[in-house]
């Protein structure tokens, strides 16, 4: 059976870093994240017994090895394993945005490799099931099944039951805010996430400062989300940024995703923040710059970030949409 789905890729407000079980893929604190619009993976999946083997295709290039392959094909397997069939899967992906670049394609991947495979597979799951799924193949993939405003709730139980994506506000919550995302350097990075912060519990001094605090920093986003206290919410998504690389930059050996130009935007927005433009950063895993604002001053930060030399491309983003099936397969 075929079936495709589109997942858009989603940016923390409040981030995740460190889980409490690698297998399960469990986080150490809640999240709050915003889906956006404008960056989306399209997936088909076809499971069908007449396949030998799972073959995976992403943005048009045959992947069949290394740790995306390694993760497709345990998804595969978990998704198997759930609907009791044994038959292999044919996976054709595409990213309308760069690939392992510190923007969300493992969230909005896994998010669409999960609806469309587990409809694929003949399962009818709901949106919890979906996020629970979409976790097992990548953390922030369980914020993707939701549009808008998701909180990935940590949870307590050991099987992981009760850690999934649910969402706070829909798309629609708030009209005026953007997230200005600013695409530095669009290769993929050095560093995955994965194997990053299981390097920053073994080495960073000061994880154990983020273990005691990120959860608190969760709770309070998603009450400022939904008060929709823009100025506090932007506040706090910077600390939080800033916090999360201190530990990423003081862990052994060091994890830098900052490049100059991310430097530079950072600076620049603290100066025209003073100026009276109102706005905010955001780093994830990653060299990307991700600005918060809302719309009275979209037009003049846009512009501005235009005269910036090495920004490669700019996007301003709404919240975005639910994941969703989709009629039309990409083969
Ligand atoms: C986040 N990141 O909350 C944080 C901020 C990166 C920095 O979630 O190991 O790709 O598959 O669960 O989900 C990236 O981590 O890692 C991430 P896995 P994932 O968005």
């Amino acid at each position: 059976m075929k079936a495709s789905a589109q997942a858009h890729s989603n940016i923390a407000l409040s981030k995740y870093w460190g889980k409490r079980d690698e297998k399960l893929i469990l986080p150490n604190n809640s999240s709050v994240s915003m889906t956006l619009d404008k960056f989306f993976t399209v997936t088909t999946v076809d499971f069908d017994s007449r396949y030998s083997i799972d073959s995976f295709v992403l943005n048009g290039e045959k992947v069949g090895e290394g740790q995306e392959w390694k993760e497709v094909q345990g998804h595969l397997d978990l998704i198997r394993s759930m609907a009791h069939t044994k038959a292999k899967a044919k996976v054709v992906s595409n990213n309308n945005f760069p690939t392992a670049a510190g923007l969300a394609s493992s969230a909005s991947g896994m998010a669409a490799l999960s609806l469309a495979g587990s409809k694929a597979a003949g399962l009818n799951l709901d949106k919890k099931e979906l996020s629970i799924l979409s976790r097992r193949g990548s953390g922030s993939a369980s914020r993707s099944i939701e549009g808008g405003f998701v909180e990935w709730i940590k949870g307590s139980k050991s099987d992981g039951t009760d850690s999934f994506g649910r969402q706070i506000a829909k798309e629609t919550h708030w009209p005026e805010l953007r997230m200005i995302v600013n695409i530095v350097k669009s290769g993929a990075k050095k560093w995955k996430s994965r194997a990053g912060m299981a390097q920053t519990i073994a080495t960073c001094p000061y994880y154990p400062v983020w273990e005691k605090t990120a959860q608190k920093d969760s709770d309070t986003m998603k009450e400022l989300v939904i008060k929709k206290d823009f100025s506090a919410v932007g506040k706090l998504a910077e600390f939080n940024a800033l916090k999360m690389h201190a530990t990423m930059m003081t862990t052994q050996p060091p994890i830098l995703y900052w490049h100059p130009v991310t430097m530079e935007i950072m600076q620049d927005i603290i100066t025209w923040r003073d100026e009276g433009i109102e706005s905010y950063f955001t780093i994830d895993a990653g060299p990307q710059v991700k600005i918060l604002c809302l719309e009275k001053n979209e037009h003049k930060l846009v512009r501005r970030l235009n005269d910036i030399k090495g920004i490669e491309k700019i996007e301003s983003c709404k919240a975005g949409p639910d994941a969703k099936i989709l009629e039309k397969h990409l083969f």
